[in-house]
């Protein structure tokens, strides 16, 4: 079944896809284990992508399966309760459309305990800074991004929120594919997180700390 489910993404399967994953949940499979195999098929379809072996409209329809799979595990990903921890702003940053990851990453810390504010994609530093200055209870921000070419973008909203006054208000957490935690450190961010998981976790440990 999971290499089903597999399949159905790279393929862009859209109307197959919430039946296979509910199949898949009937027959005992994880929650988790099918988002795992989901994820993995999102970097075959990459490698695919800078091998010339797919282009665009596979890789939009690969997302576009991908998000109706996440959406039928949403409620089984969801725990604790939403916004005891405070509240966190997200977004993919300016010039950068991609949103799945950034997505499973507002799930998870939701399901943490956090109350997310999504910004969606292509946002500006001053949008992040905007809704900073509109949630003054907010102690922590998150950046997404997944082109090399947008990292200058979320080096550009660090500088932004900090020259806004907000550094000593929120905590700064950025991921990405292309991100590493050198490059989070440089811009002057305060963490990095690998994956949906363990950007949950970070988030909790910043605002304990804070
Ligand atoms: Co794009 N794309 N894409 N794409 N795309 C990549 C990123 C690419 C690596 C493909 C490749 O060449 N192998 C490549 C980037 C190369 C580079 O910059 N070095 C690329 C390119 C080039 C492009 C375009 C420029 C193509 C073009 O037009 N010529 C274009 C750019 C558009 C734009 O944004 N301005 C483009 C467009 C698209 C689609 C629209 C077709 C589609 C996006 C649809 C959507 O998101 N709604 C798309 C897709 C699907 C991909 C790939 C195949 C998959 C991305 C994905 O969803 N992965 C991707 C290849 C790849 O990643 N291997 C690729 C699954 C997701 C769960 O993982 O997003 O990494 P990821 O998120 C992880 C972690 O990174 C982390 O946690 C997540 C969950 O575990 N994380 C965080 C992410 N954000 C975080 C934030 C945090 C913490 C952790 O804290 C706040």
């Amino acid at each position: 079944m999971i290499s089903e489910i597999m399949t159905a993404v790279e393929k862009g399967k859209i109307k197959e896809i919430e039946e296979l994953v509910k199949k898949a949940l009937a027959e005992g499979e994880s929650p988790d284990g099918i988002l795992s195999s989901m994820i993995e098929t999102m970097g075959i379809v990459g490698d695919k992508f800078q091998r010339n072996e797919v282009f665009i409209p596979e890789m939009m329809v690969a997302a576009m399966a991908m998000k109706k799979g996440v959406a039928v595990l949403r409620p089984l990903l969801m725990s604790g309760s939403i916004g005891a921890k405070g509240k966190l702003i997200i977004g993919t940053v300016r010039g950068d459309h991609h949103d799945i990851g950034k997505n499973l990453v507002a799930l998870m810390t939701e399901s943490a305990g956090f109350e997310v504010i999504d910004l969606g994609v292509d946002v500006s530093p001053e949008q992040y800074v905007d809704s900073i200055r509109a949630n003054p209870d907010c102690k922590l921000v998150g950046l997404s991004a997944l082109l090399t070419t947008t990292m200058e973008a979320m080096e550009a909203t660090v500088k932004a929120i900090t020259e806004a006054g907000f550094r000593q208000q929120v905590k700064i957490m950025v991921g990405g594919a292309p991100i590493t935690p050198e490059f989070a450190e440089k811009i002057g961010a305060d963490a990095y997180a690998a994956d949906a998981g363990s950007a949950a976790r970070k988030a909790s440990e910043l605002v304990s700390a804070a």
